[in-house]
């Protein structure tokens, strides 16, 4: 089998050679975290850790965590640990009642991301006579500018497409010979779709490789979108917090993705008490990111719940892997690839006047995930004219899109027509569930 590897001497590095490296970066980690972050340092004086108690990767466990809503109530720069002139991009998560996560970076934080999302691409077969096709968002979604990144450092031929205009898309990856594609995999199964509609097969485009993530997706939909457009299809993980796509990635045996670990240490905790688990269990997914200047994140609770492995890869690399994401630990959907909270959708309600009567459906059709929210309307608004209605329905969705990046269709429905419950409410019927998507 071909080894693919960008930065050989350590993606093969033997394991104790890793850990003795991550103890190092760690020790120096803290006590940057420590003298620049004052939340963190809050943190770490409230459970009495100083930084002088963490000699090793052994004393992890000692240090807090960070949560999300740590992140919104530091929000902008209250974990940012360079001077502001030092940083030069932000990257941003959509945020649950409007409050984004802000994440920061230097050159030398844009450079270590960027290498590993080449990482990535070159695990993926990727060469300087590759032209990647970069389908992701760009903007302040990290999926563009990562991929982007970690091509150029390849030296693919970058077409730096963004995510929509498909038809636009196709030309581009015809005329051009696009050899790898990289966009979440709903976005790849509807270009396959789209390639079909419009008379082609899977043998007429030059695509070899796509690099697909962001979302939730399941192995029959990496057997379709192979078929249909004739590649191989890899995984990749990332989150803004950390840094984006390219943390961990596929290699050649597309069994689980290996986290870059001389960058980021990966524990697996049981989200309700926070205890460390052995590798092998099943939980939730914590960070602590040793090189990054900017936003360093130490012991951040991902809450994607999945299963951690050291069986040794037949690819040659010495990473841990991690199996896609097997669920969350809070409410957090993912629609088209889009991070949606309920909490965001209830917030634009009351903003536009209704109470917060609805029900969100979430559903995946020819590969494409579909969104709809039920509304119920207020006893006084109510009327059945239907031009009326109509209207507001786009007054509301565009409000939604404003909020939460993408269009969910809006129905508003009659006063008291969405069952209430007795307990907690069912604001989310996500009837994905039965393809095995479990995000
Ligand atoms: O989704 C970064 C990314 C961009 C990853 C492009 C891969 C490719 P966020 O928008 O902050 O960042 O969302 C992070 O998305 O906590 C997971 O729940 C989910 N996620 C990311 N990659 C995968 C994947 C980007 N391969 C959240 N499979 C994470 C399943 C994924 N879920």
């Amino acid at each position: 089998m071909a080894k693919n590897y960008y930065q050989p001497e350590m993606e093969t590095m033997p394991l104790e050679d890793i850990q003795q490296l991550q103890s190092e970066k760690l020790v120096k980690q803290v006590k940057h975290v420590y003298e620049n972050v004052k939340y963190y340092r809050d943190l770490m004086d409230a459970k009495g850790v100083k930084p002088e108690d963490i000699k090793g990767i052994e004393d992890l466990h000692k240090l807090p965590f960070i949560k999300k809503d740590d992140l919104r109530e530091a929000y902008p720069y209250g974990m940012l640990a360079t001077d502001l002139n030092k940083c030069v991009r932000i990257h941003s998560t959509s945020g649950t009642t409007g409050k984004r996560v802000v994440a920061f970076y230097t050159q030398h934080d844009v450079d270590m991301w960027e290498e590993c999302c080449a990482r990535a691409i070159v695990a993926a077969g990727g060469t300087n006579d590759d032209v990647c096709q970069v389908a992701y968002g760009y903007g302040l979604f990290t999926g563009g500018a990562g991929l982007h990144g970690g091509s150029h450092k390849v030296g693919c031929l970058t077409l730096p497409m963004s995510s929509g205009n498909t038809d636009r898309q196709i030309q581009f990856m015809m005329d051009l010979n696009a050899t790898i594609l990289c966009c979440t995999p709903s976005y790849a199964a509807y270009i396959g779709e789209t390639l079909k509609e419009k008379g082609y097969k899977p043998e007429d485009n030059k695509l070899k490789a796509g690099i697909f993530g962001a979302e939730p997706w399941t192995e029959e939909m990496r057997h379709d979108i192979e078929k249909n457009l004739g590649i191989k299809a890899y995984d990749i993980y990332g989150l803004t917090e950390i840094s984006g796509p390219g943390m961990a990635f596929e290699c050649e045996e597309q069994h689980g993705m290996h986290i870059n670990e001389d960058h980021f240490i990966a524990e697996i905790i049981n989200p309700e008490t926070g205890e460390v688990l052995p590798v092998g269990e099943k939980g939730e997914l914590v960070f602590t990111a040793l090189d990054k200047e900017a936003f360093p994140m130490m012991r951040y609770r991902t809450r994607d719940i999945c299963v951690l492995s050291r069986e040794k890869c037949s690819c040659g690399r010495s990473f841990i892997r991690m199996t896609k994401p097997l669920g969350r630990s809070d409410d957090m959907m993912i629609i088209r690839g889009v991070n949606v909270f309920p909490s965001q959708i209830e917030a634009v309600l009351l903003n536009c006047g209704y109470a917060p009567n609805y029900q969100i459906i979430v559903d995946r059709v020819n590969n494409t995930d579909t969104f709809d929210i039920n509304v119920e309307m207020k006893e006084e608004d109510f009327s059945d004219i239907p031009v009326g209605i109509t209207n507001r329905e786009k007054e509301l969705q565009s409000a939604m899109k404003a909020m939460l990046g993408i269009n969910p269709k809006i129905h508003l429905v009659a006063p008291k027509s969405i069952a209430r419950s007795e307990g907690k409410a069912v604001r989310v019927i996500d009837k994905r569930k039965r393809l095995g998507i479990t995000i």
